[in-house]
């Protein structure tokens, strides 16, 4: 994805002509957007010299708008692509899978200054209460990837970022979160809801969540408000949501005086999940750009807020599954008061659109009546992407890639080589899509996968820099330097080179 694509008059111009060559003239093309299962896998090759949205136009690139600040890692995009998390600052190493105390996940977060946390186990770590981060808090990343073998799933209670529950209404800024499984699983049918969710912030300046698995979230896997901040500039990318009653909030309610969106959700799988996917209500722009959806029920994303919200919608792969309730109105939804601009295209829907189109203004409707919403809400020329430009694939390739590469699935070796280990709950579920095998997205007779308990040994990183102590010597001869540095001069700091090596 590293090629810069900016949609200009021009570039619209040449995929409206695209668009009818498509249509008129290739019946091949029409092929590629068939469902998946009907394919031989050899038949399925996109030719990235004519396909619309796989073509590389930098002549279309205004200098100005190609970003020049660095990303979170290499392969962030989108609204929380620049934020720096641990950067620079200190490591603080996650030494046991207990709730509170020395060396627990807890206590890192609950520390303050700039902070990269690693892990030196795996396994479950059960939250006995929520873990709520408040402004002295910010500036982190946690780095799940630099777990052994089986990662880290976090249980029982939601982690928050941003006060106003426990502690006081600030927010929380400026993290990265990395392959890191969020299940809470605590539901049991009470009526209290907040303690059932996965991730909650209540402001937010600053945040990517990528490859994270979200499952066993009753209400919603994420819900994000602006009450004690802004929420803003943040990605939610390469992750699963799989039973959790609901998907994603995002934004503020009428009274908030704060700002919400420059928000990214892209290269996500839904399946066996109701609905909010997310559910938006942003004074500023959101992109939901080739996501998975498979088995929802009710409908996928909504705009419910009389904000303005301009919206891309694009490259989006939604098949219906058993408990999918009616094709032709559990999609997406604009409430009444909503006046959004939305921008809906080139989006496959295995009852709707089978060949994916420009303007499929038939994939929105109206909250309350299922109605058509009005065409003055949409326009036919894409909203520029929140931060750099990026490659957006065609939804039948974000179906392929997404469903070869997402979730809790990777983990660092001491080399600086990667593992790639995906629990039995992502692995069935990625499967299912797959092969169109249902399940309930209500089920509530949740198992927590077990996970192998791994521990790093006491000569991984004998200096606690987090860069184990066979990279750290491969890569710069001796183990003196401290991660904070940058040798190589590109932005990146040591330490970070070794937790990037996911990317590679
Ligand atoms: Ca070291
Ligand atoms: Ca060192
Ligand atoms: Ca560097």
């Amino acid at each position: 994805m590293n090629i810069i694509f900016k949609f200009t008059s021009s570039t619209y111009t040449m995929i409206t002509c695209y668009l009818l060559f498509l249509i008129f003239s290739s019946c091949n093309r029409e092929e590629l957007f068939v469902e998946e299962a009907l394919l031989p896998e050899e038949e399925i090759v996109i030719d990235k010299k004519k396909d619309p949205l796989l073509t590389n136009t930098p002549e279309d690139a205004p200098e100005d708008d190609i970003a020049t600040m660095l990303k979170a890692f290499p392969s962030a995009y989108g609204g929380g692509e620049n934020t720096t998390g641990g950067r620079g600052g200190k490591v603080i190493h996650v030494t046991n899978l207990n709730d509170s105390g020395a060396g627990s996940l807890r206590a890192a977060l609950l520390a303050s200054g700039t902070r990269t946390i690693v892990f030196d186990v795996s396994g479950t770590i059960t939250l006995t209460t929520t873990i709520e981060l408040i402004e002295e808090n910010s500036n982190f990343t946690v780095a799940g990837q630099t777990a052994p073998e089986g990662g880290i799933t976090i249980a029982g209670n939601p982690i928050r970022m941003g006060g106003g529950h426990f502690r006081p209404s600030q927010p929380c800024n400026n993290a990265i979160w990395r392959y890191i499984r969020f299940r809470n699983g605590s539901y049991t049918g009470e009526p209290d809801v907040y303690f059932h969710n996965g991730f909650v912030s209540s402001g937010t300046d600053g945040l990517i969540l990528d490859h994270c698995s979200f499952s066993f979230n009753d209400n919603q896997a994420i819900a994000m408000r602006a009450s004690t901040g802004n929420l803003i500039n943040i990605t939610i990318q390469n992750s699963v949501f799989s039973e959790n009653a609901t998907g994603i909030i995002f934004g503020i309610v009428e009274l908030d005086a704060f700002e919400s969106g420059n928000f990214t959700s892209i290269h996500n799988l839904f399946v066996d999940q109701s609905h909010r996917t997310p559910n938006i209500s942003t004074t500023k722009q959101v992109d939901i750009i080739n996501n998975v959806y498979f088995n929802w029920i009710s409908r996928l994303t909504r705009i419910s807020s009389t904000h303005t919200a301009d919206v891309n919608f694009i490259g989006n792969y939604m098949k219906m599954g058993k408990n999918t309730s009616n094709g032709t109105t559990a999609i997406n939804k604009v409430d009444t008061s909503a006046k959004p601009l939305i921008y809906s295209a080139y989006n496959y829907h295995s009852n709707l659109h089978t060949t994916p189109i420009l303007n499929d203004q038939d994939l929105w409707t109206n909250f309350s009546t299922s109605n058509l919403i009005s065409s003055s809400l949409f326009r036919t020329i894409p909203f520029n992407i929140i931060g750099e430009n990026f490659q957006i694939k065609s939804a039948l390739q974000a179906y392929i890639d997404v469903l070869a590469d997402v979730g809790t699935n990777k983990y660092l070796n001491a080399d600086g080589t990667y593992g790639t280990y995906l629990d039995s709950f992502d692995t069935t579920k990625i499967n299912n899509v797959k092969n169109n095998i249902s399940s309930n997205p209500y089920n509530k007779s949740w198992t927590l996968p077990i996970l192998p308990k791994n521990s790093r040994s006491g000569s991984y990183d004998t200096d606690g820099d987090g860069m184990p102590d066979v990279w750290e010597r491969a890569t710069f001869g001796d183990l003196s330097r401290d991660g904070k540095g940058d040798l190589d001069g590109d932005g990146y700091t040591d330490l970070e080179e070794f937790l990037n090596q996911v990317d590679k």
